[in-house]
């Protein structure tokens, strides 16, 4: 390369070269970046053939058929939804309609919730952009669909190496007719933590841009003062602000008093008052059993004018029969999921809801065929995150013990195992549970059920048990979210904090005693964007810098990555989490009318220093790459 710059050096060319040619112009040392997409490719292939994705082990590529979208179609060539009828109404009368409609309404949470809470988040915008078509038409009657926030923003660029917000402009490009939902973490926006309200503010508005319509915005504290400028933010860029009351506990159980109905009737009505459009009722564990649907929902009922959403998990095998009884309370919209991505952590099936109230006044329109024809789809792309399971083969209503969120369940699992803990993940849940008890029981949803979470782990790592860790606690160096928690930095807990506990993690500092957003220093944005740039070398764009100031290092190692590797979106799942095999072929669609043919033909064993080179033709051409193994 350095001759190649030389040669091409206009000064070279016009013959103005000196000796002191090279010290006169650094630039010369400076290489281009190999621009050659097909290269970046066979080196990510290479790279994750023989280290895996994750850098540390290669794994048997499994066994799956292509999974093939199916073609529905419709009447009129674009499907109209619910998003246009909003448009045309605005928002207050939009939510008018919402609360006269007998039928039941739906959303979909197969492209974030559903994925989240079975596969660890790692489903891919590839295999959700091939099935968003169908979803467009098979749901058309839906009230929305959610397909970002929560765990996807980090994910998408932690482990999939994609970005999130190029994610949704497709989804929106491919789904223009029906209402985006996502969900927000209010002052912890989509991180584990408080932003400073500027960010909170900013996040939420290219978020409206860029494509989503309603904003589920809770806290993992239940902590009213965490979701105020979240809901001001959405109300501010005329989108629908839906903000929730997280249930934990059991309404139904009077020995545990602490969140009982008067505490989820009283933030309900705090919620209407500080301009929730929409009241959700966020069951992220699945602890809502049907019974006390029926309380809660007649109750919230009673208390706001909001229309109200229930989203509920699972886990226990109690999902269908909660929302059929929030269904006869009068619940105006559930969440469901496709049904080969419903079910056990994730949420109950869309397609044997409808079933289910068909031939009463609360039926959906949904047709059960189109519906069993996405599920179909999903059967099968399923199986290319098979290492992602959970491992559940049923549904437990052990959750009622652990209470802890389906979002977080493989998560946490992921989470262990990367730890050596795989095979304790029994004592992981029992911790889990320990460490709720401990913390006076806290509302567990994140970013606090990640705390309970690594503070659960530390105690089986270090062999704690409740008595042990109170009585070595001062001694203990605490994981940064258990410190975060009791320092304020994830807001006010109901309740307070148990102090004793709190002065031994904190070791003397004080904790906050306000909202952590009013306090943080604003993001200088300037400032922020020269170091993003300076790390990457070149300009960012307001979404870049918009993760970079949510997760500063994911975003620069995702953005190293591509880079490095280039985009990596067209390769199918299974060889972008395995590679190939030799004897493979593959076919990349780079871009429209250019196909990459690559056949991987062998790989030879690591030399002296390390590396193999594996030897591919891409296109008829040999091609060969060096690649440190490193496992
Ligand atoms: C998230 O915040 O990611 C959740 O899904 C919480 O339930
Ligand atoms: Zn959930």
């Amino acid at each position: 390369p350095f001759l190649a710059n030389v040669v091409r050096h206009p000064e070279f060319l016009a013959g103005q070269c000196t000796v002191h040619f090279i010290e006169e112009h650094p630039e010369l040392l400076s290489f281009p970046q190999r621009k050659d997409r097909a290269s970046k490719l066979l080196n990510y292939i290479g790279e994750v053939t023989i280290n895996g994705p994750d850098g540390n082990r290669a794994e048997a590529k499994p066994e799956v058929p292509v999974a093939i979208p199916p073609e529905l179609s419709t009447v009129s060539p674009t499907p109209s939804g619910l998003r246009q009828l909003w448009q045309s109404l605005g928002t207050e009368r939009f939510l008018e309609h919402i609360r006269a409609e007998r039928r039941l309404l739906l959303t979909d949470t197969t492209f974030r919730d559903a994925h989240q809470s079975l596969l660890a988040t790692r489903v891919r915008t590839r295999d959700l952009l091939a099935i968003a078509p169908a979803t467009g038409i098979a749901g058309r009657n839906l009230f929305s669909m959610e397909v970002w926030g929560g765990a996807t923003f980090d994910a998408s660029m932690r482990f999939l190496k994609e970005d999130p917000w190029e994610r949704l402009h497709r989804f929106r490009e491919a789904i223009p007719h029906l209402l985006f939902q996502m969900l927000l973490r209010g002052a912890n926006a989509v991180g584990y933590k408080n932003y400073p309200d500027n960010a909170v503010r900013a996040f939420t508005r290219q978020a409206a841009e860029a494509g989503i319509d309603v904003f589920r915005i809770f806290d993992s504290l239940n902590w009213l003062p965490n979701m105020e400028v979240a809901i001001d933010e959405v109300r501010k860029v005329g989108k629908i602000a839906e903000a929730a009351i997280c249930y934990t506990g059991d309404i139904l159980d009077e020995t545990r008093s602490k969140y009982n109905l008067a505490y989820y009737i009283q933030l309900a009505k705090d919620l209407e008052q500080a301009g929730a459009h929409i009241l959700a009722i966020k069951d992220m564990a699945g602890l809502l059993k049907p019974i006390a649907a029926v309380r809660l929902i007649t109750a919230l009922k009673e208390a706001v004018s909001l229309p109200i959403h229930l989203h509920t998990h699972d886990s226990s095998g109690n999902g269908i029969a909660t929302l059929l009884m929030a269904a006869t309370a009068g619940v105006d919209i559930v969440d469901v999921a496709i049904s080969s991505m419903s079910g056990n952590t994730s949420q109950p099936s869309w397609n044997a809801l409808v079933a289910a109230l068909q031939g009463t006044d609360r039926q959906p329109a949904d047709d059960l065929q189109e519906l069993q024809a996405l599920a179909d789809y999903w059967e099968t792309v399923r199986k290319y995150y098979s290492k992602y399971e959970s491992g559940l083969t049923s549904a437990s209503a052990e959750v009622y013990l652990h209470e802890m969120p389906g979002g977080q369940y493989t998560n946490l699992r992921e989470q262990a195992a990367a730890l050596g803990l795989g095979q304790r993940f029994d004592e992981v849940k029992k911790a889990y549970r320990t460490v709720n008890r401990i913390l006076g029981d806290v509302i567990k949803v994140t970013p606090s059920s990640k705390m309970v979470g690594d503070f659960a782990i530390f105690m089986v790592q270090n062999g704690l048990d409740e008595h042990s860790l109170l009585e070595k606690a001062a001694d203990l160096d605490f994981p940064a979210s258990v410190v975060d928690f009791f320092e304020g930095k994830m807001g006010q807990p109901y309740g307070g904090f148990p102090e004793v506990l709190q002065r031994a993690v904190l070791k003397g500092r004080q904790p906050l005693q306000g909202r952590a957003g009013e306090t943080l220093p604003p993001v200088d944005w300037e400032s922020e964007r020269q170091q993003l740039e300076e790390k990457m070398g070149r300009n960012s764009n307001k979404e870049e810098l918009l993760s970079y100031v949510m997760y500063p290092q994911v975003t620069v190692e995702f953005l190293k990555h591509r880079q490095q590797f280039g985009d990596l979106s067209q390769l199918d799942t299974l060889t972008f989490f395995y590679g190939m095999r030799p004897g493979e072929e593959i076919r990349v669609s780079i871009e429209p009318g250019k196909t990459l043919i690559i056949r991987l033909l062998s790989i030879s064993d690591a030399d002296q220093d390390g590396y193999r080179t594996v030897f591919y033709e891409l296109n008829g051409q040999q091609r060969d790459v060096r690649i440190l193994d490193r496992t």
